[in-house]
């Protein structure tokens, strides 16, 4: 395989610098390459992909945020983004939160909660939003995942949580129950979407 790309290179240098023989020879005017051009548009594209590299990398973290987050609420210098996307598992939601600096949002007291509670509600996509908020490790005492430290504010919607089949160990906003809190299972679901809180807004 080696050996015949290789001859195949030699005849195909050998032709090259057949054909550039010959026109030496014949010196007619044919139109041949303008090196030159073709090297400025060279460099004018590497300096371009240098400026891109150097000067944008805030820009590339808003473009990426703005692909993968509906526009955000902004409260109490912290931005807060409901994913465009279905995450596989909690956990996957929550290393999307990481990426951006953040974590499944933590619904600290009932200002917190009234306000994310309208930003879903008024954001028309999603029926059911994942935020931080687990009892996988021990069934009814719910904590958050990040730090451990137990949930200092529930609002439950009624009959919830209800720890259906066994399998709901994580929490969300529920649009059927009026965006009040539900349990739900932490794996894939097809209608949910995640919720991050990311700190330093401005
Ligand atoms: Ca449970
Ligand atoms: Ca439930």
């Amino acid at each position: 395989m080696y050996q015949s790309r290789t001859s195949r290179l030699l005849v195909l240098l050998s032709s090259l610098e057949l054909l550039s023989s010959i026109d030496a020879q014949l010196n007619n005017d044919r139109p041949t390459l303008d090196l030159d051009f073709i090297n400025d548009a060279l460099l004018q594209q590497h300096e371009e992909l240098c400026h891109f590299e150097w000067l944008t990398l805030e820009n590339r973290i808003d473009t990426l945020r703005s692909l993968l987050f509906e526009a955000p609420l902004v409260y109490s210098n912290k931005y807060y983004v409901i994913s465009k996307f279905p995450h596989n598992d909690s956990v996957e939601a929550m290393v999307y939160c990481q990426a951006f600096g953040g974590y499944l949002a933590e619904v600290d007291d009932n200002d917190e909660f009234n306000k994310l509670q309208q930003f879903f509600l008024n954001s028309s996509l999603v029926d059911l939003v994942l935020i931080a908020g687990s009892d996988e490790l021990k069934e009814e005492t719910w904590k958050f995942q990040r730090t451990g430290v137990a949930l200092p504010f529930k609002s439950w919607a009624p009959k919830e949580p209800n720890n259906k089949e066994g399998k709901e160990h994580c929490l969300c906003l529920d649009r059927g129950k009026g965006g009040e809190m539900n349990d739900i299972t932490c794996s894939f679901v097809r209608i949910a979407r995640f919720m991050c809180e990311l700190p330093d807004s401005t």
